[in-house]
């Protein structure tokens, strides 16, 4: 199977793994990224079996709107049955890297407010140890040197990336060079420099299931 088969797969299987949850008052929160539109559009399907969703970008909440489906202002809702979005890396603990579409801020906002998270992946993001992927931050743009100086105290080489500004309004820098041993620590010491608004780990809040797409199948990984 190729990548795009193993994506579809997931996307698939995601939607079977949340079709008991989906009642009338049912809220969903929706990703970003290549593997989240395959997602939406096979949520498409079923549409008529729940609410609506809260989508962690402006690019999916118009696919979402396309296909017919509710998009909510998060603010508007009270509960998130479930999150179900990508990652450009996980570990066996879970523990993710995201960020690579720049909608970090609002994915991990969205993570928080749910119930579950589910992760829908290829098997080329697991690895063992997180940070061949470069670590994207989201950061106030006047506070790009000042972020990029601590980012390097802390073994990481940034990389502004260039032309990018995020649903929100700022820049991003990809930290280079990191081999992340306890990405909790890491997560907690990014989100203490003045200046930053968000990083791409997601450990404090890890997902509670990473469904993979591998040649063998779905694997189900808790
Ligand atoms: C988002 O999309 C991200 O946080 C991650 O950067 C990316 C994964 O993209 P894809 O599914 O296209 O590989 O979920």
């Amino acid at each position: 199977m190729t990548q795009d088969e193993l994506k579809q797969a997931v996307a698939k299987a995601a939607v079977d793994y949340i079709h008991p949850m989906l009642e009338e008052d049912t809220i969903i929160g929706v990703g970003t990224g290549s593997t989240a539109n395959l997602f939406i559009d096979e949520l498409a399907k079923h549409k008529g079996l729940f609410d609506g969703t809260v989508a962690s970008s402006e690019a999916s909440a118009e696919r979402l709107k396309s296909h017919g489906i509710p998009v909510y202002d998060l603010n508007s809702v009270d509960n998130i049955r479930v999150y179900v979005d990508g990652a450009d890396e996980s570990n066996d603990h879970l523990h993710l890297i995201k960020g690579g579409g720049a909608a970090l801020t609002r994915e991990k906002i969205v993570a928080a407010c749910s119930e579950e998270f589910v992760c829908i992946a290829d098997e080329s993001k697991l690895v063992k140890v997180l940070g061949d992927f470069p670590l994207p931050v989201e950061i106030i743009p006047m506070a790009r040197g000042h972020v990029a100086r601590e980012l390097v105290k802390l073994g990481g080489d940034p990389v502004y990336r260039e032309g990018v500004v995020t649903d929100n309004g700022n820049h991003i820098l990809d930290v280079y060079n990191l081999e992340i041993l306890d990405a909790i620590a890491l997560e907690k010491s990014i989100d203490g420099i003045v200046g930053v608004v968000t990083n791409g780990l997601f450990a404090k809040r890890p997902a509670n299931v990473l469904l993979l797409g591998t040649q063998s199948g779905v694997k189900t990984i808790k």
